[in-house]
């Protein structure tokens, strides 16, 4: 599902008041609202169906004015994976989840010059999909940088779903939006050559980020944002000359299902995710 609206750029704005005439035909631009995609049973599509449009249509970015809803009968039986293991850090303000995810995102293999690009550009936010970066020369990958990369055809099977919601209840973080960052992140990571994801979501209310890797998992940081800001942005950060196509072919097409469901845990201090790597 692909939710959008269409608004007037700021610069047209401030034009238009300065102009005596109103133009008629101004150029609107259109903003990406959300977006959602997963692997269903066939049964499950009504259902499934009825829940995106309901996301798309209640979205605190606000309503959009195009739903594009796409149904594919996938043949390919899908990879089978586990999720990544889930710990939260504590943190309280944006710099200083900053400062985590950049230590721990150093830790995992990622120069401090693609972190910096990755959260350069998604300060910027605007962006429907993930930035490819490579981890040490910090270049960006993906082909087409208004779009970006979107992971899809990726899901968890019912027993996993199970385990996965009382694993996350027991800390109070089963929720949708946890479920679907975990899952989409287990995809990512479970690609051979990325290292690390960086993620902030774009939502206004939702300032809590991750960073997931091949060394620590899912990591949840907390206030990595202010309440109210709707920029956001996910980066994958991928081993110098990989062959980028395999990559987003990967991401963007090969069937994943999660069939094993690592363990979740709740707060956990830093010092212990730095000394207590999950490989
Ligand atoms: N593939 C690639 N990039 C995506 C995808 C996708 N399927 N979906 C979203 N993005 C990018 C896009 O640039 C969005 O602007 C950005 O990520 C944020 O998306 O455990 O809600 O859906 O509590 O706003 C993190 C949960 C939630 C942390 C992240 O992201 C936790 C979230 P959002
Ligand atoms: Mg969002």
């Amino acid at each position: 599902m692909r939710a959008s609206k269409e608004v007037k750029s700021e610069k047209l704005k401030v034009k238009r008041q300065n102009l005596k005439f109103k133009p008629q035909n101004l150029k609107l631009t259109e903003i990406h609202v959300s977006g959602a995609e997963g692997l269903y049973p066939s049964s499950e599509i009504q259902r499934v169906v009825r829940k995106y449009i309901e996301r798309a249509i209640s979205h605190p970015k606000g309503r959009p004015d195009k739903i594009i809803l796409s149904i594919e009968d996938i043949k390919e039986k899908p990879k089978e994976i586990e999720s990544l293991p889930v710990r939260t850090v504590h943190s309280q303000t944006p710099s200083e989840a900053k400062d985590i995810a950049i230590r721990l995102l150093k830790a995992s293999g990622v120069s401090e010059k693609a972190i910096h690009a990755a959260l350069k550009l998604i300060k910027k936010g605007g962006l429907r999909g993930a930035s490819v970066i490579s981890a040490e020369k910090a270049e960006r990958l993906e082909p087409d940088e208004q779009r970006g990369v979107r992971v899809s055809r990726l899901g968890i099977d019912a027993s996993a779903f199970r385990i996965l919601s009382s694993g996350l209840s027991e800390h109070g973080i089963n929720t949708d939006t946890v479920k679907e960052a975990l899952i989409l992140a287990s995809k990512v990571i479970s690609y051979k050559d990325i290292i690390a994801e960086l993620c902030i979501s774009d939502d206004p209310d939702y300032t809590t980020g991750y960073i997931a890797s091949k060394e620590f998992g899912y990591i949840r940081i907390p206030d990595i944002k202010l309440k109210g800001s709707k920029t956001g942005g996910r980066a994958f950060f991928v081993k110098e000359g990989i062959a980028v196509g395999k990559c987003i072919n990967y991401l963007e097409r090969k069937p994943i299902m999660i069939n094993k469901v690592s363990p979740c845990r709740g707060i956990v201090s830093i010092d212990e995710i730095i000394n207590s790597p999950y490989k």
